[in-house]
């Protein structure tokens, strides 16, 4: 818990169809809004695609809220941004213009199929704990460590971040490296 009683939850988006910064910036907007305000938002990296057929690369960003909304209700808010974006589900893995998945909501464990947390393949996955590590050096994964830990199981192949692209927050200060609301 944050210290006004709200959770904080991570969120991971990844897009690799069409304008995928555009969508991921989409993400960010659906997301942010009533009961789930974004702290910071990761840059955004350009990932080699893990799993699923041959496809395009992946731009995957990581963004940090805290919310009072449960957990559910958090996983409806991350499916709302992926219809916004027009997403279509055929091949399990494949392309998509926007996934959202809840990597983490507090401590909180589950292995409810419907929202299993924390995300069940984040610990072995870069372009997620990359992202990450960034906006939060200190992050743990409930019951699995330390991310930076992870991150050097994981290693880093295949996922570089991209300079010169960026996420805005709504209603937020832009950093150096990430951007962050007061
Ligand atoms: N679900 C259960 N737990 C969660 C959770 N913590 N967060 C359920 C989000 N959803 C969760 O998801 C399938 C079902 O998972 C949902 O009904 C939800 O109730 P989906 O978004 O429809 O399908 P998906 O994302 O294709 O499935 P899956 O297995 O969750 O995919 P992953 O493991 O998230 O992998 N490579 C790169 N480079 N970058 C990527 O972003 N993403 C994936 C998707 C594969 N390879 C990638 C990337
Ligand atoms: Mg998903």
């Amino acid at each position: 818990m944050t210290t006004d009683g709200r959770v904080p939850v991570v969120l991971s988006m990844g897009s690799n169809i069409a304008d995928k910064l555009a969508n991921l910036q989409l993400g960010v907007s659906v997301v942010c809004r009533g009961g789930l305000s974004c702290q910071a938002v990761s840059g955004v990296y350009q990932t080699a695609p893990v799993g699923g057929p041959e496809q395009d690369d992946y731009l995957n960003a990581v963004l940090l809220a805290a919310t009072s909304l449960p957990p559910g209700q958090v996983l409806a808010r991350c499916q709302e941004a992926e219809e916004a974006a027009g997403r279509v589900r055929s091949v399990r893995w494949g392309p998509r213009t926007l996934d959202v998945d809840v990597i983490a909501y507090g401590d909180q464990v589950s292995t409810d199929p419907e929202l299993t947390l924390p995300h069940p393949r984040a610990h072995e996955r870069a372009f997620v704990l990359m992202p990450w590590l960034e906006v939060a050096p200190d992050a743990s994964l409930p019951g699995l460590g330390r991310v930076v830990d992870l991150l050097a199981v994981t290693g880093t192949a295949g996922v570089r971040r991209l300079p010169d692209l960026r996420l805005a927050l709504p209603d937020c200060v832009q950093q150096k490296a990430v951007t962050a609301c007061r």
